[in-house]
Protein backbone atom coordinates (compact mmCIF):
# COMPACT_ATOMS: atom_id res chain seq x y z
CA UNK A 1 0.00 0.00 0.00
CA UNK A 2 1.40 3.63 -0.72
CA UNK A 3 1.36 6.10 1.53
CA UNK A 4 -0.46 8.25 -1.60
CA UNK A 5 2.44 11.12 -1.19
CA UNK A 6 4.50 10.00 -4.22
CA UNK A 7 3.72 10.77 -7.82
CA UNK A 8 5.69 10.74 -10.84
CA UNK A 9 5.95 13.86 -13.16
CA UNK A 10 6.21 14.60 -16.66
CA UNK A 11 8.81 17.52 -16.80
CA UNK A 12 9.77 19.76 -19.48
CA UNK A 13 13.12 17.73 -20.03
CA UNK A 14 10.84 15.17 -21.41
CA UNK A 15 11.80 12.72 -18.70
CA UNK A 16 10.14 11.40 -15.38
CA UNK A 17 11.24 13.48 -12.06
CA UNK A 18 10.57 12.02 -8.87
CA UNK A 19 8.84 14.01 -6.88
CA UNK A 20 6.41 13.41 -3.96
CA UNK A 21 4.29 16.17 -2.19
CA UNK A 22 6.91 15.82 0.99
CA UNK A 23 8.48 18.26 -1.85
CA UNK A 24 5.88 20.29 -2.37
CA UNK A 25 4.78 20.91 1.44
CA UNK A 26 8.37 21.21 2.50
CA UNK A 27 9.90 23.15 -0.48
CA UNK A 28 12.77 20.77 -1.36
CA UNK A 29 13.28 19.30 -4.71
CA UNK A 30 14.26 15.84 -3.84
CA UNK A 31 12.62 13.87 -1.09
CA UNK A 32 15.27 13.19 0.33
CA UNK A 33 16.90 14.30 4.11
CA UNK A 34 20.90 13.99 5.19
CA UNK A 35 21.21 12.42 8.45
CA UNK A 36 21.39 14.07 11.35
CA UNK A 37 24.61 12.10 12.14
CA UNK A 38 26.12 12.79 15.55
CA UNK A 39 29.24 15.08 15.77
CA UNK A 40 29.19 14.88 12.22
CA UNK A 41 26.20 16.48 10.39
CA UNK A 42 27.26 20.48 10.42
CA UNK A 43 26.27 23.65 8.68
CA UNK A 44 28.83 22.30 6.14
CA UNK A 45 27.21 19.47 4.90
CA UNK A 46 23.64 20.45 5.36
CA UNK A 47 23.95 23.88 3.61
CA UNK A 48 25.26 21.72 0.84
CA UNK A 49 22.72 18.82 0.69
CA UNK A 50 19.91 21.72 0.46
CA UNK A 51 21.61 24.16 -1.76
CA UNK A 52 21.93 20.46 -3.58
CA UNK A 53 17.74 20.67 -3.38
CA UNK A 54 17.61 17.91 -0.53
CA UNK A 55 16.88 18.61 3.04
CA UNK A 56 19.93 19.08 5.03
CA UNK A 57 20.39 18.69 8.92
CA UNK A 58 22.33 19.45 11.57
CA UNK A 59 22.97 17.25 14.16
CA UNK A 60 21.99 18.85 17.76
CA UNK A 61 23.91 15.91 18.62
CA UNK A 62 26.01 15.96 22.26
CA UNK A 63 26.95 19.53 22.17
CA UNK A 64 25.04 22.54 23.60
CA UNK A 65 22.83 25.31 22.57
CA UNK A 66 25.94 28.01 22.06
CA UNK A 67 27.25 25.58 19.37
CA UNK A 68 23.35 24.62 17.92
CA UNK A 69 23.09 28.29 17.46
CA UNK A 70 26.60 29.46 15.93
CA UNK A 71 25.86 26.12 13.40
CA UNK A 72 22.39 27.53 12.36
CA UNK A 73 23.67 30.83 11.67
CA UNK A 74 26.17 29.26 9.48
CA UNK A 75 24.32 27.48 7.77
CA UNK A 76 22.09 30.34 6.76
CA UNK A 77 25.01 32.35 5.63
CA UNK A 78 25.91 29.45 3.22
CA UNK A 79 22.22 28.82 1.94
CA UNK A 80 19.31 30.50 1.55
CA UNK A 81 16.78 26.89 1.29
CA UNK A 82 15.75 25.49 4.09
CA UNK A 83 17.32 22.92 6.63
CA UNK A 84 16.23 21.17 9.62
CA UNK A 85 17.97 20.34 12.91
CA UNK A 86 17.92 16.71 14.40
CA UNK A 87 17.39 16.33 18.12
CA UNK A 88 19.36 13.83 19.85
CA UNK A 89 16.98 13.37 22.87
CA UNK A 90 19.05 11.32 24.50
CA UNK A 91 21.46 13.89 24.77
CA UNK A 92 22.24 15.91 27.97
CA UNK A 93 21.56 19.33 26.08
CA UNK A 94 18.22 18.21 24.88
CA UNK A 95 16.23 20.56 27.12
CA UNK A 96 18.58 23.63 25.65
CA UNK A 97 18.86 22.85 22.30
CA UNK A 98 14.97 21.89 22.10
CA UNK A 99 14.43 26.15 22.76
CA UNK A 100 17.47 27.22 20.82
CA UNK A 101 15.56 25.56 17.71
CA UNK A 102 12.34 27.55 18.79
CA UNK A 103 14.28 30.63 19.19
CA UNK A 104 16.21 30.72 15.69
CA UNK A 105 12.90 29.65 13.81
CA UNK A 106 14.02 26.27 12.03
CA UNK A 107 11.16 25.10 10.25
CA UNK A 108 11.80 21.54 10.69
CA UNK A 109 13.07 19.30 13.62
CA UNK A 110 13.53 15.58 13.48
CA UNK A 111 14.44 13.69 16.45
CA UNK A 112 15.73 10.57 17.29
CA UNK A 113 16.38 8.24 20.36
CA UNK A 114 13.52 8.23 21.97
CA UNK A 115 9.99 9.83 22.50
CA UNK A 116 9.89 13.59 21.30
CA UNK A 117 6.46 14.27 23.70
CA UNK A 118 7.37 16.36 25.87
CA UNK A 119 8.72 18.94 23.52
CA UNK A 120 5.60 18.36 21.01
CA UNK A 121 3.36 21.05 21.85
CA UNK A 122 5.83 24.01 22.13
CA UNK A 123 7.47 23.00 18.97
CA UNK A 124 4.07 22.58 17.17
CA UNK A 125 2.85 25.94 18.80
CA UNK A 126 6.20 28.11 16.98
CA UNK A 127 5.30 26.95 13.33
CA UNK A 128 7.72 23.86 13.57
CA UNK A 129 7.24 20.53 11.74
CA UNK A 130 8.70 17.62 13.88
CA UNK A 131 9.25 14.68 11.84
CA UNK A 132 10.39 12.15 14.28
CA UNK A 133 12.58 8.92 13.99
CA UNK A 134 11.02 6.15 14.34
CA UNK A 135 12.03 2.50 15.09
CA UNK A 136 8.05 0.25 15.60
CA UNK A 137 4.89 1.39 14.53
CA UNK A 138 3.58 1.85 18.13
CA UNK A 139 5.95 4.97 18.35
CA UNK A 140 4.92 6.23 14.37
CA UNK A 141 1.17 5.77 16.13
CA UNK A 142 2.41 7.75 19.30
CA UNK A 143 4.09 10.73 17.84
CA UNK A 144 0.92 11.16 14.66
CA UNK A 145 -1.23 11.64 17.63
CA UNK A 146 1.15 14.61 19.16
CA UNK A 147 1.14 16.27 15.94
CA UNK A 148 4.15 15.10 14.34
CA UNK A 149 4.22 16.03 10.55
CA UNK A 150 5.66 13.07 9.16
CA UNK A 151 7.80 10.19 9.88
CA UNK A 152 11.36 8.36 9.47
CA UNK A 153 10.75 4.86 9.53
CA UNK A 154 14.61 3.82 9.97
CA UNK A 155 15.29 0.27 10.11
CA UNK A 156 18.15 -1.35 12.13
CA UNK A 157 21.00 -1.59 8.97
CA UNK A 158 21.61 2.42 9.59
CA UNK A 159 24.38 3.44 11.47
CA UNK A 160 24.58 4.52 14.88
CA UNK A 161 21.55 3.98 17.47
CA UNK A 162 19.07 1.49 16.25
CA UNK A 163 15.72 -0.19 17.05
CA UNK A 164 15.33 -3.71 16.04
CA UNK A 165 13.02 -3.81 12.82
CA UNK A 166 15.06 -3.96 9.09
CA UNK A 167 14.27 -1.22 6.82
CA UNK A 168 12.37 -4.10 4.88
CA UNK A 169 9.86 -4.77 6.93
CA UNK A 170 9.30 -1.77 9.36
CA UNK A 171 8.61 0.79 6.53
CA UNK A 172 5.39 -0.78 5.33
CA UNK A 173 4.38 -1.66 8.43
CA UNK A 174 4.18 2.52 9.42
CA UNK A 175 3.22 3.34 6.62
CA UNK A 176 -0.30 0.89 7.45
CA UNK A 177 -0.09 2.50 10.66
CA UNK A 178 -0.07 6.13 10.22
CA UNK A 179 -1.76 8.05 7.85
CA UNK A 180 1.28 10.99 8.00
CA UNK A 181 3.94 11.10 5.16
CA UNK A 182 6.49 8.03 6.32
CA UNK A 183 10.29 8.55 4.75
CA UNK A 184 12.66 5.49 5.11
CA UNK A 185 16.18 5.07 6.42
CA UNK A 186 18.46 2.51 6.98
CA UNK A 187 20.82 0.61 4.24
CA UNK A 188 19.48 3.29 1.57
CA UNK A 189 22.70 4.57 -0.46
CA UNK A 190 21.51 4.46 -4.25
CA UNK A 191 18.92 4.78 -6.55
CA UNK A 192 18.04 1.17 -6.05
CA UNK A 193 17.41 1.74 -2.69
CA UNK A 194 15.34 4.89 -2.98
CA UNK A 195 13.38 3.06 -5.69
CA UNK A 196 12.25 0.14 -3.57
CA UNK A 197 11.69 2.79 -0.93
CA UNK A 198 8.97 4.10 -2.66
CA UNK A 199 7.80 0.62 -3.69
CA UNK A 200 7.33 -0.04 0.29
CA UNK A 201 4.86 2.70 0.28
CA UNK A 202 7.48 5.72 1.74
CA UNK A 203 7.24 8.95 0.33
CA UNK A 204 11.08 9.91 0.58
CA UNK A 205 14.50 8.66 2.09
CA UNK A 206 16.96 9.64 4.25
CA UNK A 207 20.60 8.77 4.15
CA UNK A 208 23.49 9.50 6.42
CA UNK A 209 26.51 7.26 5.78
CA UNK A 210 26.60 8.26 1.62
CA UNK A 211 26.49 11.81 2.53
CA UNK A 212 29.58 11.43 5.17
CA UNK A 213 31.53 10.82 2.35
CA UNK A 214 30.34 13.94 0.75
CA UNK A 215 33.04 16.40 0.18
CA UNK A 216 31.39 19.24 1.93
CA UNK A 217 31.01 16.60 5.45
CA UNK A 218 33.98 17.77 7.58
CA UNK A 219 34.57 14.79 9.03
CA UNK A 220 38.21 13.43 9.61
CA UNK A 221 39.64 11.92 6.57
CA UNK A 222 40.25 8.61 8.26
CA UNK A 223 36.49 8.28 8.60
CA UNK A 224 35.62 9.12 5.19
CA UNK A 225 38.91 6.27 4.21
CA UNK A 226 36.84 3.79 6.43
CA UNK A 227 33.76 3.69 4.88
CA UNK A 228 35.49 3.92 1.36
CA UNK A 229 37.23 0.74 2.10
CA UNK A 230 34.34 -1.40 3.95
CA UNK A 231 33.15 -4.42 2.77
CA UNK A 232 29.23 -6.20 3.43
CA UNK A 233 30.03 -7.97 6.69
CA UNK A 234 32.43 -4.87 8.12
CA UNK A 235 29.75 -3.62 10.61
CA UNK A 236 28.52 -4.33 14.06
CA UNK A 237 25.77 -3.60 16.56
CA UNK A 238 27.05 -3.24 20.15
CA UNK A 239 25.27 -1.92 23.36
CA UNK A 240 22.49 -4.11 23.24
CA UNK A 241 23.22 -5.01 27.09
CA UNK A 242 22.48 -0.98 28.10
CA UNK A 243 19.58 -0.55 26.13
CA UNK A 244 20.65 1.26 22.95
CA UNK A 245 22.21 -0.67 20.35
CA UNK A 246 24.55 1.23 17.94
CA UNK A 247 26.00 0.18 14.93
CA UNK A 248 29.32 0.74 13.69
CA UNK A 249 32.52 -0.34 11.87
CA UNK A 250 34.67 -3.66 13.48
CA UNK A 251 37.79 -1.90 14.92
CA UNK A 252 39.37 -2.43 18.02
CA UNK A 253 37.15 -0.44 19.81
CA UNK A 254 34.42 -1.82 18.91
CA UNK A 255 35.50 -5.38 18.81
CA UNK A 256 36.72 -4.91 22.55
CA UNK A 257 33.19 -3.10 23.70
CA UNK A 258 31.42 -5.90 22.52
CA UNK A 259 33.72 -8.32 24.51
CA UNK A 260 33.40 -5.98 27.66
CA UNK A 261 29.64 -6.56 27.10
CA UNK A 262 29.96 -9.89 27.90
CA UNK A 263 31.66 -9.70 31.06
CA UNK A 264 29.72 -9.85 33.94
CA UNK A 265 32.37 -8.22 35.91
CA UNK A 266 32.35 -5.41 33.77
CA UNK A 267 29.38 -2.70 35.26
CA UNK A 268 26.85 -1.07 33.00
CA UNK A 269 28.36 1.85 34.39
CA UNK A 270 32.00 1.25 33.43
CA UNK A 271 30.55 0.06 29.70
CA UNK A 272 28.92 3.07 29.32
CA UNK A 273 32.02 5.23 30.38
CA UNK A 274 34.03 3.10 27.73
CA UNK A 275 31.44 4.23 25.16
CA UNK A 276 31.33 7.40 26.46
CA UNK A 277 33.51 10.13 23.67
CA UNK A 278 33.79 7.52 21.07
CA UNK A 279 32.06 8.55 18.37
CA UNK A 280 33.78 12.27 19.18
CA UNK A 281 37.47 10.71 18.84
CA UNK A 282 36.49 9.13 15.44
CA UNK A 283 34.72 11.98 13.92
CA UNK A 284 37.22 14.50 15.06
CA UNK A 285 40.44 12.65 15.67
CA UNK A 286 40.08 10.04 13.14
CA UNK A 287 41.43 8.10 15.59
CA UNK A 288 40.92 4.83 14.24
CA UNK A 289 42.01 2.21 17.51
CA UNK A 290 39.71 4.17 19.55
CA UNK A 291 36.73 5.95 18.05
CA UNK A 292 33.81 4.87 17.23
CA UNK A 293 32.85 4.44 13.87
CA UNK A 294 29.28 4.92 13.51
CA UNK A 295 27.91 3.54 9.78
CA UNK A 296 25.28 1.89 8.16
CA UNK A 297 26.04 -1.65 6.63
CA UNK A 298 24.95 0.09 3.65
CA UNK A 299 28.95 0.89 4.27
CA UNK A 300 30.11 -1.41 1.27
CA UNK A 301 28.07 0.63 -1.55
CA UNK A 302 29.83 3.68 -0.80
CA UNK A 303 32.82 3.94 -3.32
CA UNK A 304 33.67 7.54 -3.91
CA UNK A 305 33.58 11.37 -2.11
CA UNK A 306 31.47 12.97 -4.55
CA UNK A 307 29.64 16.72 -3.53
CA UNK A 308 25.75 16.26 -1.98
CA UNK A 309 24.77 17.40 -5.59
CA UNK A 310 26.94 14.40 -7.05
CA UNK A 311 25.02 12.24 -5.17
CA UNK A 312 21.51 13.68 -4.79
CA UNK A 313 21.43 13.77 -8.54
CA UNK A 314 23.06 10.23 -9.27
CA UNK A 315 20.58 8.83 -6.67
CA UNK A 316 17.48 10.19 -8.41
CA UNK A 317 18.50 9.30 -11.53
CA UNK A 318 18.91 5.88 -11.00
CA UNK A 319 15.50 5.58 -8.53
CA UNK A 320 14.15 7.37 -11.99
CA UNK A 321 15.94 4.73 -14.81
CA UNK A 322 14.26 1.96 -12.09
CA UNK A 323 11.00 3.03 -11.62
CA UNK A 324 10.61 3.76 -15.29
CA UNK A 325 11.63 0.05 -16.48
CA UNK A 326 9.54 -1.73 -13.36
CA UNK A 327 6.55 -2.29 -15.06
CA UNK A 328 8.84 -4.46 -17.28
CA UNK A 329 8.70 -7.44 -14.75
CA UNK A 330 5.23 -7.61 -15.07
CA UNK A 331 4.60 -9.65 -18.35
O1 LIG B 1 19.33 8.63 16.88
C1 LIG B 1 19.68 7.95 15.95
N1 LIG B 1 20.96 7.63 15.71
C2 LIG B 1 22.02 7.99 16.51
S1 LIG B 1 22.00 8.99 17.85
C3 LIG B 1 23.62 8.77 18.09
S2 LIG B 1 24.52 9.48 19.36
C4 LIG B 1 24.46 8.34 20.60
N2 LIG B 1 25.56 8.22 21.31
C5 LIG B 1 25.60 7.36 22.31
C6 LIG B 1 24.51 6.60 22.65
C7 LIG B 1 23.39 6.68 21.92
C8 LIG B 1 23.34 7.57 20.86
C9 LIG B 1 24.13 7.97 17.12
N3 LIG B 1 23.22 7.56 16.26
N4 LIG B 1 18.79 7.47 15.06
C10 LIG B 1 17.40 7.67 15.21
C11 LIG B 1 16.80 6.59 15.97
N5 LIG B 1 15.89 6.79 16.88
N6 LIG B 1 17.07 5.29 15.85
C12 LIG B 1 16.28 4.64 16.76
C13 LIG B 1 15.53 5.60 17.38
C14 LIG B 1 14.55 5.48 18.40
C15 LIG B 1 14.66 4.49 19.37
C16 LIG B 1 13.70 4.41 20.38
C17 LIG B 1 13.48 6.37 18.44
C18 LIG B 1 12.53 6.28 19.42
C19 LIG B 1 12.66 5.30 20.38
O2 LIG B 1 11.71 5.27 21.33
C20 LIG B 1 11.90 4.43 22.42
C21 LIG B 1 11.04 4.94 23.54
O3 LIG B 1 10.05 4.25 23.82
O4 LIG B 1 11.36 6.01 24.06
Amino acid sequence: MSCGFCLMIETERGFCMITTKLCEALGIDYPIFQGGMAWIADASLAAAVSNAGGLGIIAAMNADANWLREEIRKARELTKKAFGVNVMLMSPFADEVAEVVVEENVPIVVTGAGNPGKYMKKWIEAGIKVIPVVPSTAMAKLVERSGAFAVIAEGGESGGHIGELTTMTLVPQVCDAVKIPVLAAGGIADGRGIAAAFMLGACGVQCGTRFLVAKECTVHQNYKNKILKAKDIDTISTGRRLGHPIRCLKNQFSREFLRQEYNPEMTDEELERMGSGALRKAAKEGDEKNGSFMAGQCAAMIHQEQTAKEMIEEMFQEAEQILNQASSFCR
